[in-house]
């Protein structure tokens, strides 16, 4: 069972409980809001005004951060006007507004998923290459979604190797989630498949399907995951509800090209952006959100299972920019 079970027993501020949550993404942050805000504090210091070499170093300070250089372009243009309008007047305004900028950039429309035990079923693909962390997230999510009181069964549809299917029963045996899988090498299609008629005759709230990042046969893997949707789109025409894209933040700007490739086999409904405890380059977000328009659902900033969390641009941001507090923190 998972310590966080327990948690109203342990002190508040032990980084589970509420208010705890933004400084433990603060934490699992603290690479980029490191270069971030010591790059920013740098340039703002004992500036009384803008000048055009704060904006160049603020420029470079984006870009490092990999926001990407459309994103970047962009909010530097759009500071620059305000700028010459008067209406940044001075360093502090200037990340005010860059905040602004930023929070604007990471935001992609999204319904909420407010999923309600016993309403209706969802099937959530969850796609990416090897090691971004799919069964990870599928295994985190599994026990936040049953503490939220939905029924969660998952998929073993990674069969490339047999320690992806162990990972992923283990992941089901800690918060009793039944896994649905077949030998090692079956195809991934035929078990996502068996799990979402196993998932609709047991009424399972949720089901989450770990699909292969690499295969066995040098079948195409987008052509694969496009079979796999097309199976389970049969099964059920709303079906899959979402298909969550996993992204490794360390991967840089490449990152960007995979997810587009990815974006144009199976239809995508949202990101996971994972593994950003271990990058200063947090500004991926930005990159991703302005180059695919999908919003970000979770984040991962660590291994532990209450290491996922729900996206929120501004909480985000604020981490980043070292401009939020615990006592307005927002995040669920
Ligand atoms: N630091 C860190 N490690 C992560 C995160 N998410 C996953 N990992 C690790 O990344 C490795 C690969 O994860 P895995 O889920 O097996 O990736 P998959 O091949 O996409 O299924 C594992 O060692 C995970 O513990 C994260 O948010 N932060
Ligand atoms: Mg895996």
């Amino acid at each position: 069972m998972f310590k966080r079970k327990n948690q109203s027993q342990e002190p508040a501020d032990n980084g589970n409980g509420r208010r705890g949550l933004f400084a433990r993404m603060k934490q699992g942050l603290a690479k980029t809001r490191g270069s971030f805000t010591e790059g920013l504090a740098r340039l703002v210091a004992g500036k009384k005004q803008i000048d055009d070499e704060l904006i160049e170093e603020l420029e470079t300070l984006l870009i490092t951060a990999d926001v990407g250089v459309e994103a970047t372009t962009e909010i530097i243009e759009a500071i620059t006007e305000r700028v010459k309008r008067r209406d940044l007047d001075d360093p502090e305004a200037l990340v005010q507004a860059l905040r602004e900028h930023l929070v604007e950039a990471v935001s992609a429309p999204a319904d909420p998923l407010d999923w309600q035990p016993g309403a209706d079923q969802r099937v959530v693909l969850v796609v990416g290459v090897n090691g971004v962390g799919k069964t990870t997230t599928i295994g985190k999510l599994a026990a936040r979604y049953q503490e939220e009181g939905l029924s969660v069964m998952l998929a073993a549809g990674d069969t490339f190797r047999a320690a992806a299917v162990e990972q992923l029963q283990q992941w089901g045996g800690r918060c009793g989630c039944p896994v649905v899988a077949q030998d090692t090498g079956a195809d991934s299609a035929s078990v996502i498949h068996d799990a979402v008629q196993a998932a609709a005759s047991r009424e399972a709230d949720v089901l989450l399907a770990d699909t292969a990042g690499r295969l066995h046969t040098k079948t195409n893997l987008m052509e694969e995951l496009a079979k796999v949707r097309r199976v389970v789109n049969r099964l059920d025409e709303d079906a899959p509800h979402e298909t969550w894209l996993v992204v490794d933040a360390t991967t840089g700007q490449n990152a960007i090209a995979q997810a587009e490739k990815f974006h144009e086999s199976v239809p995508l409904t949202g990101l996971v952006v994972t593994k950003l405890d271990g990058t200063a380059k947090g500004g991926i977000a930005v990159s991703l959100v302005r180059r695919l328009g999908l919003p970000i659902r979770y984040i991962g900033i660590g291994e532990g299972v209450e290491d996922l969390r729900p996206f929120d641009p501004e909480a985000y941001v604020d981490a980043l920019l070292d401009t939020g507090t615990d006592a307005g923190d927002a995040a669920p």
